[in-house]
C-alpha cells in the first residue's frame, strides 16, 4: 500500500475543499431541481379556513350547504329549496372538462364546504401563472389544483392570492416550489388579512358586495345594504349567506358589521 503526497499549502487546501463542496451543493441541488421537475404538475398544497363556516367546537368548516343539496349543480333535498344551476364563480375552472359538464353534482362529497378562487402570480413580475377554482374541503385543504410543471421554475418565488364570493381576498407571503408542490398553510400565518379567532387564523367573511375592483377589497355599508335586500331568503346557495347555512339571516348581518370597514389591497382583477 502506498500513497502520492500530494504538495499544497494551507490556502490551496482550503479552496479544494470549498470547491468540492460546492460541487457535492450543486449536485445534489440539481437532484432536487430536478425530482421537481419530473412530475408534470406542480400540486397546490393550501389550507385555509373561512369566518362563517369555521366551527370551533369541531376545528373544521361547516359542509351544510352540501349535505343539504344547495351546492352549484346539486338537487337540494327539500322540496321547497330553490336549486341553483352549477356554475363557477370565478369561470376558472381547475379541470376543464366541468365546464361542459351538465351534471356536476359528483364533483362534490361530504367534504366539500364551497369553491374557492386561487391564483398563482410571479413574486418578481407580477405576472399570473395560474387562474383556478378549486374545491374547499371541511378541513381547510383543498381538493384538486395543480399547474403544468413549465410554468413555473424552481428558480422563483411565487404568491398564492386566494378569493372567496363572500370573503376579503387573502395572499400568502412569497414561497418557493418545495418536493414538486406549492405550500402554504393560511390558518397559522401573520399574513395580512386574516382575522384571528378561537386561535386559528380565518379569512374575514362579509365581503358579499365584490362588483367592482373597490369593493372586492372592501366590507363597507354597499355589503350592508346587499345583505339587506337578500335578507329573508333562504334554502339555497346564497352570496348573502355568510354562515351557509342555506339563509339569510341576522346572523349573517352581525358577521358584516363585525367586520364592518376592513379591508385589504389584495386585487383579484389582475
Ligand atoms: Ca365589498
Ligand atoms: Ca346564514
Amino acid at each position: 500500500m502506498f500513497y502520492v503526497p500530494i504538495k499544497c499549502n494551507k490556502t490551496q487546501f482550503m479552496s479544494t475543499l470549498l470547491t468540492f463542496t460546492y460541487s457535492l451543493l450543486a449536485f445534489f441541488g440539481s437532484t432536487i431541481d430536478q425530482s421537481a421537475l419530473i412530475a408534470q404538475t406542480v400540486s397546490l398544497d393550501i389550507k385555509v379556513y373561512l369566518e362563517g363556516p369555521y366551527d370551533a367546537s369541531t376545528g373544521s368548516m361547516s359542509t351544510t350547504l352540501y349535505e343539504l343539496g344547495y351546492l352549484p349543480g346539486m338537487t337540494p333535498k327539500a322540496f321547497f329549496a330553490e336549486p341553483v344551476p352549477f356554475f363557477d364563480p370565478y369561470d376558472e375552472f381547475y379541470d376543464q372538462t366541468l365546464k361542459s359538464s351538465t351534471d356536476d353534482s359528483d364533483v362534490y362529497n361530504n367534504k366539500t364546504v364551497d369553491w374557492i378562487f386561487v391564483s398563482i402570480r410571479e413574486e418578481d413580475t407580477g405576472n399570473t401563472v395560474s387562474n383556478q377554482t378549486v374545491l374547499l374541503n371541511a378541513d381547510g385543504t383543498i381538493n384538486g389544483g395543480s399547474i403544468p410543471t413549465e410554468k413555473l421554475s424552481t428558480l422563483k418565488k411565487y404568491i398564492i392570492v386566494l378569493a372567496h364570493r363572500n370573503h376579503l381576498p387573502v395572499q400568502s407571503t412569497p414561497i418557493k416550489l418545495n418536493k414538486g408542490k406549492l405550500s402554504f398553510d393560511f390558518t397559522n400565518s401573520d399574513v395580512i388579512g386574516l382575522k384571528e379567532k378561537h386561535k386559528v387564523k380565518l379569512m374575514i367573511a362579509g365581503n358579499i358586495d365584490q362588483t367592482k375592483t373597490r369593493s372586492t377589497r372592501v366590507i363597507n355599508m354597499e355589503d350592508v345594504d346587499t345583505w339587506r335586500s337578500a335578507n329573508g331568503k333562504n334554502s339555497s346557495y346564497l352570496r348573502e349567506d355568510i354562515d351557509m347555512n342555506g339563509d339569510v339571516s341576522v346572523h349573517d348581518q352581525s358577521i358584516i358589521l363585525e367586520n364592518l370597514d376592513l379591508s385589504t389591497s389584495v386585487n383579484i382583477n389582475e
